[in-house]
């Protein structure tokens, strides 16, 4: 029989941050209310949920990156809005934030995930925050607090089978 794990969606006893970028604040800020009202939702206690603004979704692994290395979170979620102009600008910045979280995420060993829209236009952004599409925010909260209960799970097992093969 296979062993599966899931990680609880239980944030009682984590730490976490939410960096929100400033650029196209209308729609940053609902997915700020996303992703904090869901971590609430999950049991976060509300002094444990710390909100970090940056200026733009470029900025957003630099800030993930200073609070993982203060050792002070259990999980980090970014939140930022890109909205493609007329200038390849666009895929600069949305491509440097995708990769800059995931190079923090892997480096860190920290939950460090990705609630940026990438969107061709204001609707379609409007869609994903807290529209018709749902909420990038809340999405990069749960998938946060997943991450973060999920490893002490996948730790203790691999601890408990070394241990048996020892
Ligand atoms: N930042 C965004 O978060 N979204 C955008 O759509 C955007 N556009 O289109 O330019 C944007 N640019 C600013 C960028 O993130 C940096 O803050 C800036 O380049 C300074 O480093």
């Amino acid at each position: 029989m296979p062993r599966a794990f899931e990680g609880p969606l239980d944030g009682a006893s984590l730490r976490v941050a939410v960096v929100v970028s400033r650029f196209n604040e209308l729609i940053t800020e609902k997915l700020l209310a996303g992703a904090v009202d869901t971590a609430l939702e999950c049991g976060v206690p509300d002094e444990s949920i710390d909100v970090v603004w940056v200026p733009g979704a470029f900025e957003l692994p630099m800030a993930a990156q200073w609070l993982a290395d203060s050792g002070a979170y259990d999980a980090i979620a970014c939140v930022g809005a890109v909205i493609r102009g007329e200038t390849p600008h666009f895929d600069f910045v949305a491509g440097e934030a995708a990769r800059g979280i995931a190079d923090v995420a892997r480096e860190s060993g920290l939950p460090v995930t990705f609630g940026v829209i990438t969107s061709d236009n204001l609707a379609q952004a409007q869609a994903r925050a807290g529209g018709a599409v749902g909420n990038k925010g809340r999405e990069a909260m749960l998938a946060a607090i997943e991450m973060a209960t999920l490893r002490p799970l996948v730790d203790a097992s691999m601890a408990r089978r070394e241990g048996n093969l020892a």
